[in-house]
C-alpha cells in the first residue's frame, strides 16, 4: 500500500519529507491541508495529529508526525533504500547536527503559528515580524555556513559527495529565506550545496511549487 502523505506545498517540514521520500524512491500518495485557510485545524486532521501541524505520514497502520521522526523512520523501515544518514557514528552525529540546526533551532521560531502570535497577541507590526523572521535566519545560516566552510567532511552535499538528512533539512529552509526576502548572497558554501541538490530530481521534484495544491 502506498504511504500517504498529509502535507502542504508551502510547508518547509512537510518539503523535508518529500525529498525524502523522493532520495529513497518510496511511492506516495499526498493528502494536502491549506494552512492559510486553517484545514490543518480541522477535528479530522487533529484526530491523525493533535499538534495541528504537518507533515504527517501514513504507512499501513503507523501514523508519525514530527519530519524528523519521519525521515527516521523511512531509514529505519526501508533499509534496502537510499541511505539518508551516513554509516559511522561520528557522520551520523555530524548529519543530525547540521539537521538540528534548521530543524530544532531555527524553523519552530519562524513557522506560521509564531508568526500569527505575534501579529495577533504581542502586535508586532510586518516590519517587526520580518526583522524577527531574519534574525532567527541570519542565526541560522551564519552558523550553518561556518561549519560547512571549516569542517572537512563537507563535499558537494553537507556531508561527503551525496545528500544527507542535512541536505534535506537545509534545502526547504533556504526556500523559505528566499520568500522572505532574506539576502544569502553571503552564504557560498550554502548556495552551491543548495545549487547541487536543485540538479537532482527527488529535490526539484518535492519544491513547493511542483505539488498539485501549488498555487
Ligand atoms: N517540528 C515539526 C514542525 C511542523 C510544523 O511547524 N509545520 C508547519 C508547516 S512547515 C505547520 O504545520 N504550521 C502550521 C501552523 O503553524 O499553524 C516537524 O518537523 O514536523
Amino acid at each position: 500500500m502506498a504511504l500517504l502523505l498529509h502535507d502542504y506545498f508551502r510547508s518547509s517540514a512537510s518539503y523535508r519529507v518529500r525529498i525524502a521520500l523522493n532520495l529513497k524512491g518510496l511511492p506516495y500518495r499526498q493528502q494536502p491541508h491549506h494552512l492559510a485557510k486553517g484545514e490543518h485545524r480541522a477535528p479530522d486532521y487533529l484526530r491523525i495529529n493533535p499538534q495541528g501541524l504537518v507533515p504527517a505520514l501514513v504507512d499501513g497502520d503507523v501514523t508519525i508526525t514530527q519530519s524528523i521522526a519521519i525521515l527516521e523512520y523511512l531509514e529505519e523501515a526501508y533499509p534496502d533504500t537510499r541511505r539518508l544518514l551516513p554509516a559511522a557514528p561520528a557522520g551520523r552525529a555530524r548529519v543530525r547536527s547540521l539537521s538540528a540546526i534548521v530543524a530544532a533551532d531555527t524553523h519552530p521560531l519562524n513557522n506560521l503559528r509564531v508568526l500569527k502570535y505575534l501579529d495577533t497577541e504581542l502586535g508586532l507590526d510586518e516590519p517587526a515580524r520580518t526583522a524577527w523572521y531574519h534574525h532567527w535566519l541570519k542565526e541560522c545560516f551564519d552558523a550553518f555556513e561556518a561549519r560547512l566552510q571549516d569542517e572537512p567532511e563537507t563535499g558537494r552535499f553537507c556531508h561527503g559527495d551525496d545528500p544527507t538528512m542535512a541536505d534535506i533539512c537545509l534545502v526547504p529552509q533556504i526556500f523559505n529565506a528566499k520568500r522572505f526576502a532574506f539576502d544569502l548572497a553571503a552564504y557560498s558554501a550554502v548556495m552551491r550545496i543548495f545549487d547541487a541538490a536543485q540538479a537532482l530530481d527527488a529535490f526539484a521534484m518535492a519544491a513547493p511549487d511542483r505539488q498539485p495544491d501549488a498555487e
